[in-house]
């Protein structure tokens, strides 16, 4: 399925989501928002894993400037409710997201990749906050999601003083939990969105549902929530097969890293 700037193309059991705004290096126009959100949301059921990728030299320019309005206060909020809307169906949708980052992952680009579950950035890709020097504030989820990434103190300073973080550096800080070589990182998320597919779909949904709002938790209802979560996902005929299949000797062991 290809739409204005967003194409969907299935693979197997993977989504491949590919934003196709490469001239305007993929800033996010309100349409292209809102065909991300409706992507997300009516992703078909025989997927089990998707990767988002970014057409051309950068994953993404954040924020489509040409947009950015007059806007009185109302119109403010609303515009930062809908890409809230539409970050959350990606981080709170059906699958895990793998992000193939490469280039550009500035501003609102940054704020879409922080709400996929894991990130692959190959060593062209750098991140920056630029809504400092813009005069505005980041209003995609950003404050909420990239201090748990890297923490307040290096996102306060990003914003502050315009710093840029290079691939290894933003590796380091917390960006991106795979670096790989130039060029590299739509076939290491694919490669890794195949191995995520693989499993029984009640562990994602608790990794992708549970794990977030549990670390949100006070400790003791953290615990009671893990508690029935693990409840739940061990009781699916696919863990007992698992399970069963490892003491037959017919599952692979954990290898040394
Ligand atoms: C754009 C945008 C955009 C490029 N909105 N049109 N984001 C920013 O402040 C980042 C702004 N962009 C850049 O700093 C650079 O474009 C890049 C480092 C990403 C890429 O540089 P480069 O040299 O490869 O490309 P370019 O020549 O700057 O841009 C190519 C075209 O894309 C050009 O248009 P053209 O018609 O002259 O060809 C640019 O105008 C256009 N373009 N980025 C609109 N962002 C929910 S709130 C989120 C708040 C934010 O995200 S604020 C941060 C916005």
């Amino acid at each position: 399925m290809t739409q204005k700037n967003i194409q969907l193309e299935i693979r197997g059991a993977v989504a491949v989501v590919r934003l196709t705004r490469g001239a305007k290096r993929n800033a996010l126009s309100d349409g292209l928002i809102l065909a991300l959100r409706d992507l997300f949301e009516n992703l078909p059921a025989t997927v089990r894993a998707a990767v988002l990728d970014g057409e051309g030299e950068h994953f993404c320019a954040g924020l489509d400037l040409s947009e950015l309005k007059e806007r009185d206060a109302g119109q403010g909020l609303h515009h930062s409710r809908m890409w809230h809307a539409a970050l959350e169906r990606v981080q709170y949708g059906p699958v895990p997201v793998v992000a193939a980052l490469h280039g550009a992952v500035v501003g609102g680009g940054l704020e879409l990749a922080s709400a996929c579950h894991i990130r692959v950035a190959d060593e062209s890709t750098f991140y920056a906050l630029p809504e400092g020097s813009r005069g505005i504030f980041v209003g995609g989820g950003g404050s909420v999601r990239i201090p748990k990434l890297i923490g307040v103190a290096r996102m306060t300073d990003m914003m502050l003083t315009g710093r840029v973080y290079n691939a290894a550096d933003g590796e380091r800080a917390g960006f991106a939990q795979y670096l790989v070589p130039t060029g590299t990182a739509f076939d290491k998320a694919m490669e890794l969105a195949i191995r995520v597919a693989e499993n029984a779909p009640l562990t994602n949904y608790a990794l992708m549902h549970a794990l977030p709002r549990i670390a949100e938790q006070p400790a003791d209802q953290g615990f009671l929530t893990e508690a029935l979560m693990a409840a739940i996902a061990q009781s699916a005929p696919e863990a007992k097969s698992r399970v069963r299949a490892f003491l037959d000797g017919k599952a692979a062991k954990v290898k040394k890293a």
